[in-house]
């Protein structure tokens, strides 16, 4: 019988430069640990890596972090097999020069590279952001020929993570649905350190969303009592100003202590995914922690990353449409993204009743199983390789 090919173990290099927040780390980060687990050599060169401090605390095996300096500093290490720049950043031409020398050269390290038909070749990929607009299918592994400057006559190839089969997939590790399935909530939120009775918990990671007075107003007098878990940063921020502002303008509104708080401190990524798990409802925000929602498998609501031309909007309305959104749904989606035309949201609002949202749960199951049907983005990646060389 045919064995399926080894997959080929190789060095990579990843660049990554931090814009703000923590999505372009995050993602890139997560990328690192989900190939490594893979069997490669990862080295990310990264040019702030203060916030691996708390997301990746013991770091990971076959991942080196690498300080990306101007002006470059190469760490006097030599280019690997795959070069990968994330989100469109341009990576020094002293290390393309080197990279280039080595294919042209046929300079193999055959110490590192078991692979020798891999090797000849180049590999540089430009990774792009995750988005469910069609033109990320179009443009999924397009070539880039480098026609100019250190790289000239080499060949880039364009990577789009997304959400159908005709694009690069999602970040998932290996052992995401196992670690899921033996998780005790309990025994996670106790660790944390957090008090909890028995109420709806949600968790809550945004920017200063549109629609967050009306979810504290909602929250407040609904039935069901909540806890919310405010993560640190701008979502606490964002809480703590309306909560100021709220007590002064309306001391009553939280009268039946119906809604209680709870400030986070920064979470490793790790515990970040557990807390998707433990919460009834989610929201999340940007890139890498509305793929961490979609695993959780719990319902959620996405605030977009905002952007000056409101190329958002188009953006998250093809996440909702590929999503088979439900109108209730696509109406919270829309209210706490502050879309024009989105309807005001009361306290009586259907954004987030418990009826409401446990009849969402349906739609993110669906979600989850056709996602977990396609391979994941490290694997699509490896297979890439494989194929194209
Ligand atoms: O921080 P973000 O808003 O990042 C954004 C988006 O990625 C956006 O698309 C991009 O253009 C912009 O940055 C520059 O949201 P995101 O993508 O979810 O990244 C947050 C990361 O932080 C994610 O990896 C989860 C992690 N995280 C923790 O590890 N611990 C925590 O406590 C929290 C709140 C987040």
């Amino acid at each position: 019988m045919n064995q399926p090919p080894a997959t080929p173990k190789l060095h990579w290099d990843i660049f990554c430069h931090v814009v703000d927040n923590f999505g372009d780390i995050g993602v890139c980060w997560r990328l690192c640990v989900n190939l490594a687990q893979r069997g490669q050599t990862v080295r990310l060169w990264v040019d702030d890596a203060s916030a691996l401090a708390w997301m990746a605390p013991v770091g990971a095996p076959s991942v080196q972090v690498l300080a990306w300096t101007t002006p470059f500093d190469a760490h006097g290490v030599t280019p690997g097999d795959v070069l990968v720049e994330a989100f469109g950043c341009d990576i020094d031409p002293e290390f393309i020069a080197g990279y280039a020398l080595s294919i042209t050269a046929g300079g193999l390290d055959l110490g590192f590279c078991q692979d020798l038909v891999v090797c000849q070749k180049c590999i540089w990929i430009n990774l792009e952001y995750l988005t469910a607009e069609s033109y990320a299918a179009r443009c999924h592994t397009l070539p880039s020929p480098v026609m100019s400057g250190a790289g000239m006559g080499l060949t880039k190839h364009f990577f789009y993570p997304g959400f159908t089969t005709d694009t690069g997939g999602l970040l998932r590790e290996p052992d995401v649905l196992t670690r899921q399935a033996s998780f005790d909530r309990a025994a996670w939120l106790a660790k944390q350190g957090i008090g909890w009775q028995g109420q709806r918990l949600i968790s809550l990671f945004c920017y200063e969303p549109p629609g967050l007075p009306a979810l504290l107003n909602a929250l407040a007098a609904d039935a069901v009592p909540t806890l919310l878990l405010v993560t640190a940063g701008r979502a606490s921020a964002a809480v703590q100003q309306l909560l100021d502002d709220e007590n002064d303008l309306k001391p009553l509104w939280n009268n039946g202590k119906q809604l209680s708080f709870l400030y986070l401190p920064n979470l490793s990524q790790n515990d970040f995914d557990q807390l998707l798990w433990a919460c009834d409802l989610n929201f999340v925000r940007g890139e890498d922690s509305l793929v961490r929602a979609l695993w959780a498998g719990k319902p959620f609501i996405w605030q977009i990353y905002p952007q000056h031309d409101d190329a958002h909007h188009a953006k998250l309305q093809a996440f909702l449409e590929w999503l088979q959104a439900p109108a209730s749904l696509r109406q919270a989606y829309e209210v706490w993204n502050g879309l024009p035309g989105a309807r005001s949201v009361g306290a009586s609002s259907p954004l987030i009743t418990f009826e409401v949202v446990q009849a969402w749960q349906a739609t993110f199951a669906q979600a989850r199983e056709s996602l977990l049907a396609h391979d994941d983005l490290a694997s699509q990646l490896l297979d890439f390789i494989a194929k194209t060389n």
